[in-house]
């Protein structure tokens, strides 16, 4: 029962992020609908089925089907944050919310492979850029599951001119 509870939690704290940024502005919501017209709608959907069906809850919390990162901030930007990892329709939406990012910045985000302490500078998968503190990206062909079987870094640049400056890092593996 803790169990269950547990996984509960954890399924709808990663609902709350996903529709908090889904909500944050026009262009996030242009930007989901221009890749999946439609499937606001249907993910809301089955994310609740999922919350309410006690196995698809044990099967989240066996098989892990999200990541919650705490992101640090770098190089003293005070940009820290969070993100988080969900598998999504064949392969993983990413989401990062970080504070204090400088207004008007647009930063570029990547997966790299890696640690924070120990990163190989070379992106493994580009993200949208971090704007106003958000970024959103989908990535096919991806899972959870793999992620977690090796080690990768999320990792924010200070700006596309500045990319050796890393001003944010979470860990997506411990
Ligand atoms: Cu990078």
């Amino acid at each position: 029962m803790m169990k269950t509870r547990t996984g509960a939690a954890i399924l709808a704290f990663g609902a709350a992020l996903a529709l908090a940024a889904c909500g944050g502005g026009g262009g996030n919501n242009n930007q989901n609908a221009g890749n999946n017209p439609g499937a606001n709608g249907g993910n809301k959907g089955s994310q609740q089925v999922k919350q309410m069906n006690p196995l698809h809850v044990a099967h989240n919390e066996m098989a892990g089907h999200s990541l919650q990162i705490n992101m640090g901030q770098q190089n003293n930007s005070g940009e820290a944050g969070n993100a988080a990892v969900v598998d999504e329709n064949g392969g993983v939406n990413v989401t990062i919310h970080i504070k204090s990012e400088p207004k008007g910045a647009s930063q570029p985000a990547h997966i790299h492979k890696g640690t924070c302490t120990k990163l190989d500078p070379a992106p493994w998968k580009p993200l949208t850029p971090v704007i106003d503190g958000k970024s959103m990206t989908h990535l096919k062909g991806i899972s959870v599951a793999e992620l977690k079987k090796g080690k990768y870094a999320i990792n924010v640049h200070k700006s596309a001119n500045d990319l050796k400056t890393y001003v944010s890092c979470g860990d997506l593996t411990l």
